[in-house]
């Protein structure tokens, strides 16, 4: 008998778009809490298991999104340490196949779009294919005439998806929004069995993953991020030695919205870190990250 096989998704999207309750209406049952919870903070997330009819099994990760644009320092620096820790418990579970973008359906907003280029860009290094929710269309006689309405809106803010599903997720409505609930289940179904990626292994973030969310994730910063910040949080929240962190930082590029700043740090990057780890192989059981990031194992 071939394995069942689990795939990983990463719902994404603003606060009160409708993840959790997605992610219900996706299971069949309530799973996710749809009350706001205590752990705010971008990039945290909580892994839900779903299971179809047809007995494809599904790992869904419930993630926080950012509820502005932009990020104070304090949430940038948190983000990457979450980040940091979804990436490995992903990279753990087999690796991400599949994006699900949730939106309300009303006006494309800045916020989705820097969601989207969070999740999508920064995390995902655009290797993932994305497929969009929209939510809150009970009132549409078509809820599918949401997308074509918007179509050239979300083309216009750079929101590109492999495909869409325009639903209600809101239980507990009654009457012909019932229906429309029941409707949106198939919907949603379908369009994560069509684009969720089974031809190939889960993604899970090249050698450099790290180096470079980093950098990218600064164009979100409103504040000038240092670099002992970083390794403050690297070495704290992600159980990096103080010299791994320093190495993982070394060879960034910060875009901040000023533009360009280089780091003044030794640009000894990744080679080094293969150095260390050659010299004190000890080293890698201290060291909590995925091995893709900085070496692969069969380097050491
Ligand atoms: N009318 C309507 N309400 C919805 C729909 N989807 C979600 N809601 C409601 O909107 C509120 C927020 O939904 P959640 O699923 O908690 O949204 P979320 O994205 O998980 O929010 P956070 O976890 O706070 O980021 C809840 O009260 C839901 O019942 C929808 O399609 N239509
Ligand atoms: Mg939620």
């Amino acid at each position: 008998m071939a394995p069942v096989l689990t795939r990983n998704i990463v719902v994404f999207g603003e606060t009160g778009a409708g993840k959790s309750s997605v992610i219900n209406l996706m299971a069949g049952q309530h799973i996710a809490h749809t009350s706001p919870d205590s752990h705010r903070c971008t990039l945290h997330w909580t892994e839900y298991q779903i299971s179809f009819e047809n007995g494809t099994r599904y790992k869904v990760f419930d993630t926080v999104g950012l509820e502005e644009p932009r990020l104070q320092t304090g949430d940038y620096l948190t983000a990457i340490s979450n980040a940091y820790g979804l990436i490995n418990t992903l990279k753990e579970r087999g690796g991400v196949n599949l994006l699900l973008f949730c939106i309300r359906g009303g006006r494309v907003t800045a916020t989705m779009q820097s969601n989207y280029r969070l999740f999508f860009e920064f995390f995902c290094e655009e290797k993932v294919p994305l497929a969009l929710v929209v939510t809150n269309l009970e009132r549409e006689a078509r809820m599918e005439d949401w997308y074509t309405r918007n179509v050239g809106h979300l083309k216009k803010h750079s929101i590109r998806s492999a495909g869409h599903a325009c639903i209600t997720a809101a239980n507990l409505l009654d009457g012909r929004h019932r229906d429309k609930y029941e409707e949106s289940r198939g919907i949603l179904r379908r369009v994560v069995e069509a684009h969720c990626n089974t031809s190939m292994e889960g993604w899970t973030g090249g050698q450099e993953w790290l180096s470079s969310f980093i950098s990218k994730l600064a164009e979100f910063d409103v504040g000038r991020p240092k670099k002992t910040d970083i390794i403050g949080i690297l070495t704290k929240r992600c159980g990096m030695t103080k010299e791994i962190a320093r190495q993982c930082i070394g060879n960034i590029v910060m875009r901040t919205r000023e533009g360009v700043d280089h780091f003044d740090m030794a640009r000894a990057g990744l080679q080094t870190v293969d150095r260390v780890f050659k010299d004190r192989p000890d080293r890698l059981d201290r060291f909590q990250a995925p091995e893709a990031t900085f070496l692969s194992a069969e380097k050491a």
